[in-house]
């Protein structure tokens, strides 16, 4: 790594991304469609009484301390004039659409990560600068749309994403090639993907803050001290990334959860809404004709603390009554409902299968071993542990 700090590092030369991420967006989006709401401070989530939480504020907003998964009552309690809005998803999402046109004017390669930001790897249109591209991409979403975006171009996805959010509202920031370590030593760890506040939390103990610290130690070190994820951290610290924009992105998991407009301790309630939402989730897996190996549990219970349980099958899940089953067991025997207060439930499934390889499966594992289920995998605090024979 050390040839990074006196050279360029040979990835950084070869592509071009910039990643686009709109302001404020859900607030913005009302704001332009009601004109009064100009400069005001508004809030996209709950009424100010329900138990909700903050989806975004716009930037007045923000002056009064309010943040994203703020609840909705503190947010009222920091600016009780604040101006409350329902979101609007269909809206977003058709405005979602409206970008992304946009954004295929320039490149097909566009890697959507949510309604409001994606990456775009520009490496191909040789004949314009990417920063000319960046302001034309602000400027048609300007004109066209009437909203703001921040831009963020650079060598690679990781920084890319650092510098749309350095200068924000409606900033544009290039990081080159040659300026990318010097970039990366003034930041803090938290900035690098995959580092929240748990990690940072971690990372801080020992002593690491910012790129800088983990820059000024060897890659061996960082792996001694944080294994696998050290390696990678020290990689990104020194901002390096290889992964390509990613067009077609395979969904992971179907999840669904819900928030209780009280705080629940009875059982037979929590499982009437968990067998509710294992029943919306295997529609969800019906309608994508794909099924699950591996179903958790997230409770969270009304101090905010959250506790996710799982189960990991070697066949998939057969439908809803199954899921819930394994979701029944999982909050009886693994968490603390009954005892404590729940705020939320929720269930997803992941380890996806496409029907007819879960099919293909099935018949190949029942030939094999007509006791399935002692091949079942329990996740317990991130270990697995083989519960088979
Ligand atoms: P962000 O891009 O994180 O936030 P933002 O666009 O509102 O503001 P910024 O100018 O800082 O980029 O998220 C995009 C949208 O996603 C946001 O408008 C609302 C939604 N969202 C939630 O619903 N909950 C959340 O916790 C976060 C972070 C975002
Ligand atoms: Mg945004």
């Amino acid at each position: 790594m050390d040839s990074i700090k006196n050279d360029i590092h040979p990835s950084l030369l070869q592509r071009k991304i910039i990643h686009v991420d709109m302001d404020a967006f859900y607030a913005s989006v009302e704001v332009r469609d009601n004109p009064k709401l100009r400069g005001r401070p508004v809030v996209i989530g709950g009424s100010p009484h329900s138990r909700g939480v903050v989806c975004t504020a716009s930037y007045e907003a923000r002056t009064f301390g309010i943040r994203s998964a703020m609840a909705c009552s503190k947010a009222f309690r920091l600016c009780p004039d604040a101006i409350f809005i329902e979101p609007n998803f269909e809206k977003y999402t058709q405005v979602s659409r409206s970008i992304r046109d946009i954004f295929r004017r320039h490149t097909p390669i566009i890697e959507p990560l949510s309604l409001d930001e994606a990456f775009l790897d520009v490496t191909q249109n040789c004949d314009t600068y990417a920063v000319t591209i960046g302001k034309q991409i602000q400027s048609s979403i300007a004109t066209e749309l009437q909203l703001s975006c921040s831009v963020g171009i650079a060598p690679n996805k990781l920084v890319a994403k650092i510098a749309s959010d350095y200068r924000k509202p409606a900033g544009l920031t290039v990081v080159p090639p040659e300026k990318v370590f010097a970039f990366m030593q003034t930041l803090p760890v938290r900035q690098l993907f995959g580092v929240g506040p748990a990690t940072e939390a971690r990372l801080a103990r020992l002593g690491i803050r910012s790129c800088a610290d983990l820059i000024a130690m060897p890659a061996e070190t960082a792996e001694l001290l944080l294994g696998q994820s050290g390696l990678w951290l020290h990689q990104a610290a020194h901002g390096i990334d290889l992964r390509p924009v990613q067009t077609h992105r395979t969904r992971k998991s179907f999840g669904r959860e819900e928030t209780f407009s009280k705080d629940q301790t009875c059982v037979e309630k929590l499982l009437k809404e968990l067998e509710r939402l294992c029943t919306r989730v295997a529609e969800d897996l019906i309608k994508a004709q794909t099924r699950c190996r591996t179903v958790t549990l997230k409770i969270k219970y009304a101090d905010f603390s959250v506790n996710t349980r799982s189960t990991t099958r070697a066949l998939p899940f057969h439908d809803h009554r199954d899921m819930f089953e394994q979701v029944r067991t999982l909050l009886i025997e693994k968490t603390d409902a009954g005892q404590r207060a729940i705020r939320l439930v929720g269930v997803s499934a992941s380890h996806l299968m496409k029907a007819e390889e879960s099919e293909a499966q099935t018949h190949s594992t029942a030939r094999l071993n007509s006791n399935a289920h002692l091949f079942e995998t329990q996740t317990i605090d991130g270990w697995e542990t083989l519960l088979g024979p």
